[in-house]
């Protein structure tokens, strides 16, 4: 028989079903859930609770709650409560198809926070009350203690916060992940704030299990199923071109003694290029590198396994299956070298300035002085979300932001005159890459900057536009500081929309 992962005594009696523990939760509560990139997110209780509030529709009653996570969940979470139209308010990151949705119809509120500032900003009561914490973990010692699961997130806070709290107790988590965490306490609110004691990726500054107030526990769920594991599909002609001009710009900065031999700890955003990335520093010349960022994806799983990689803190992994069966086959050599830690560490501005971490992340375009949209299609679509690239961005050593020069089989250009929503302004972006080349933007001014990223970065069919754009903006634009034409600037979006092709 199974070993039940409930070992507190006391708790026994609070373990019930996923229905009779959604029957706990309702209408206009505000509910932190565990989650970040698809692992560790409850996968049982938001199904039941999703069809309840689909139930208390059909009886005409209103029937919706905030859902606050630590960043994307799953079909199991997002799709389903989504799909009941059971969300009031969305926060602080999402990538779920039919939430999306819902959200660009104008039916589902979202914020897009940056993921640092979620923790603090419910302590500081910006976001109003949390209720109640539904957080998936891997196990409940005799003490009380928890076993975090394959992601942190903001689980610590909804933990300490929530007036109520109902756990999922996953037992296909791997039991090996116990120890692998490292939860900080130390955190206090201005103006009585301390300095954050981690000065290397590696330091362990808290402890290895979650608290709870058990009086606060109303719901124990068991559960036995996997995170949602995305699969990468193998790096594309595109993401090798975009990794080989980053290894190529490492080495140029080694030489110049701007970076150490082992380069500095590296942020690596989601999505296949990040991975490439990875992929490319696996063949590459740097050994002895390290990795602060907040998803482990199967890249740097295999960095760790060929000895490229030193060691990785995180926040979560974000693994395809066959990384996934990868890491629980050799668990052992990843648990010596993976620190799992909350989200308010894991992206703490202080930290990454401090550890002078390497940020790479993908973008959806940038305009040509380098304010870069990562998170609107043509100005008002959200994608996903800001996520942690903003906490990263602007407090980076260096920041790097990537993609294909051009979207939609070369429909859109992703070098544009103005971008259509801006999240990481010119002064927190260093280095744009593209295939065509890599625009490393440090010391030159917005009319220097134009001129590099349309060279390097600009694909060739929409190039000469981009030079006529602002060789035409640089004589007729009132300023010349950053010249542009404000009855063209968008133009092309707008061209985009009207006709399909910008
Ligand atoms: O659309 O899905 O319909 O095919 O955007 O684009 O090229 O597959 O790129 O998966 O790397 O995602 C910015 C979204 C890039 C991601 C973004 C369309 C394109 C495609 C996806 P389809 P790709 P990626 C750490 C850091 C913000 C959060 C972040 C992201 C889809 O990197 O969410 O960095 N970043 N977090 O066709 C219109 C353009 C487009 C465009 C691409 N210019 N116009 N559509 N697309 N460029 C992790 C966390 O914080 C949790």
């Amino acid at each position: 028989m199974k070993q039940s992962r409930i070992l507190c005594n006391s708790l026994q009696g609070r373990v019930m079903s996923a229905d009779a523990a959604a029957a706990l939760i309702h209408d206009g509560v505000n509910v932190g859930m565990s989650g970040f990139t698809g692992s560790g997110y409850p996968k049982s209780v938001p199904q039941a609770l999703a069809r309840r509030i689909a139930a208390a529709h059909a009886a005409g009653e209103h029937f919706r709650i905030g859902v606050w996570t630590g960043a994307s969940t799953a079909p199991e979470l997002d799709g389903a409560l989504a799909e009941a139209d059971g969300v009031e308010m969305r926060l602080p990151y999402q990538s779920d198809p039919v939430c999306r949705k819902r959200i660009n119809a104008g039916q589902m509120e979202y914020i897009d926070i940056h993921l640092s500032h979620v923790a603090q900003f419910v302590w500081f009561g910006f976001l109003g009350k949390l209720d109640v914490a539904l957080v998936e973990v891997s196990g409940i010692l005799e003490d009380g203690r928890l076993v975090p699961s394959s992601s942190i997130g903001n689980n610590k806070t909804w933990l300490d916060l929530a007036d109520k709290v109902i756990l999922e107790v996953n037992s296909m988590q791997s039991d090996k992940l116990e120890g692998m965490h490292d939860i900080y306490y130390g955190t206090s609110l201005p103006p009585n704030r301390m300095p954050i004691p981690l000065v290397k990726p590696d330091d362990r500054i808290g402890e290895q299990y979650l608290r709870c107030d058990p009086d606060k526990i109303i719901a124990i769920v068991e559960t036995s199923a996997p995170d949602r594991n995305s699969p990468f599909s193998p790096p594309d002609a595109n993401s090798q071109l975009i990794a080989g001009h980053i290894l190529e710009f490492f080495e140029h900065e080694v030489r110049k003694g701007r970076l150490p031999k082992n380069l500095l700890p590296l942020q690596s955003g989601v999505g296949n290029i990040a991975n490439a990335v990875m992929a490319g520093l696996n063949t590459g010349p740097f050994d002895n590198l390290t990795a602060y960022t907040e998803v482990l994806q199967d890249g740097m799983l295999d960095m760790i396994r060929s000895g490229k990689l030193a060691m990785a803190s995180a926040t979560a992994f974000s693994l395809s299956d066959a990384g996934l069966a990868e890491f629980n086959d050799n668990i052992d050599i990843y648990r010596k070298r993976i620190i799992l830690r909350t989200q308010e560490i894991s992206n703490h501005p202080e930290v990454i300035r401090r550890l002078g971490v390497i940020a790479m992340n993908g973008m959806i375009e940038a305009d040509i002085y380098g304010n870069v949209n990562s998170t609107h299609v043509m100005g008002s679509s959200i994608m996903n979300g800001i996520g942690g690239s903003g906490d990263f961005a602007r407090n980076a050593y260096i920041s790097i932001f990537m993609t294909p020069s051009q979207a939609k089989n070369g429909q859109i250009s992703c070098i544009v005159p103005m971008a259509s929503h801006v999240d990481h302004t010119e002064h927190d972006v260093q280095v744009i890459v593209t295939e065509q080349g890599l625009a490393d933007l440090r010391g030159l001014s917005p009319n220097q900057r134009a001129k590099v990223i349309i060279e390097k970065c600009a694909h060739p069919d929409f190039r000469p536009a981009l030079l006529d754009y602002h060789e035409r903006a640089s004589a007729g634009s009132l300023g010349r500081h950053t010249p542009h034409l404000l009855d063209e600037a968008l133009g092309w979006h707008q061209r985009y929309l009207r006709e399909g092709n910008m």
